[in-house]
């Protein structure tokens, strides 16, 4: 893989996990513009890394991110704030075809917890607290939240949440069905490679076409969505994952994928 270097991020790999930590600790990890770009271009990175199956995206102890940079947009008006298209490197984030798992402690809050909902599972530490507290600084939610939340947690809970702001701690968005798994602080992290591990002994072919057709969940009709699916479970059948996955399950012994 192509080294490049960032300022406001750090990545690493481990095994076939490619993990990518957002790293601004004096500002809670705010989301900048620049931070969004080295995000952008290191997920696009393991995306196109073969040796990578799974992309772990995570932030620090105290903070996941504390939203979208407050300083960089204080003085934006409709004209210029449009004119900038920030929302070009969101999309952006949206496309990567490898799962991304978000590991969050602390904040994730505004565009952070949007982030995490722009991920494709969440691990949370006890100490994470998620929430849309734009309302709070006389904007919504602008990267997704009032969507992807919705779709998340049904239209009561997440107008109560974007309404008045408030977080929501791991145990209430665990609950809610917006986290995957609670882990005590000190093995979030672990947690979330596990289940990146298990993911990536699976046939990358199949987990790239069965993320996109998750995705299709959301965007369309569900007959769009389940035509989508269809689609790619066909596609499937020419790849020698499926002959080799079948083939061993009727043998009863292991099979070795290769992403083929
Ligand atoms: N932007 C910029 N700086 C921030 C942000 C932020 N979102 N959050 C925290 N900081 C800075 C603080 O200004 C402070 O800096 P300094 O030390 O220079 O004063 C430092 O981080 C530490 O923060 P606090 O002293 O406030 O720490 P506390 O522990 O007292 O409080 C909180 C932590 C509760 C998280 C508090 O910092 C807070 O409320 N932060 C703002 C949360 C917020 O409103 N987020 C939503 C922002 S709007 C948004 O995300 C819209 C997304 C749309 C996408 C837009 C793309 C263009």
């Amino acid at each position: 893989m192509m080294t490049l270097t960032y300022r406001n991020i750090l990545t690493s790999t481990e095994d076939q996990i490619g993990i990518v930590t957002l790293n601004r600790p004096t500002v809670l990890n705010a989301l900048s513009h620049d931070l969004m770009d080295e995000l952008v271009k290191a997920l696009e990175e393991f995306d196109k890394d073969e040796n990578i199956r799974v992309i772990i995206l995570t932030g620090s102890e105290r903070a996941f991110a504390a939203g979208a940079d407050i300083k960089e947009m204080s003085d934006e008006t409709t004209i210029s704030i449009m004119n900038k298209d920030r929302f070009a490197t969101w999309d952006r984030v949206r496309n990567i075809k490898k799962p991304i798992i978000a590991a969050v402690s602390g904040f994730a809050l505004g565009g952070g917890c949007e982030l995490v909902m722009t991920c494709d599972m969440i691990v949370a530490s006890e100490t994470a607290q998620f929430g849309q507290p734009e309302i709070n600084i006389g904007v919504i939610p602008g990267a997704g939240g009032t969507q992807r939340l919705t779709r998340v947690v049904g239209k009561h809970k997440a107008m109560e949440i974007i309404l008045t702001g408030r977080s929501i701690t791991a145990n209430e968005a665990h609950a809610m069905g917006l986290v995957n798994r609670v882990a005590p602080v000190e093995l979030y992290l672990d947690e979330a490679k596990a289940l990146a591990k298990e993911i990536a002994k699976k046939s990358p072919v199949a987990v790239k076409l069965a993320k996109e057709a998750i995705l299709k969940a959301f965007d369309g009709s569900l007959v769009e969505g389940l035509e989508f699916e269809r689609k790619n479970f066909y596609m499937l059948f020419s790849s020698e994952d499926q002959k080799e996955g079948m083939r061993a399950f009727l043998e009863k012994r292991q099979a070795t994928f290769t992403g083929r």
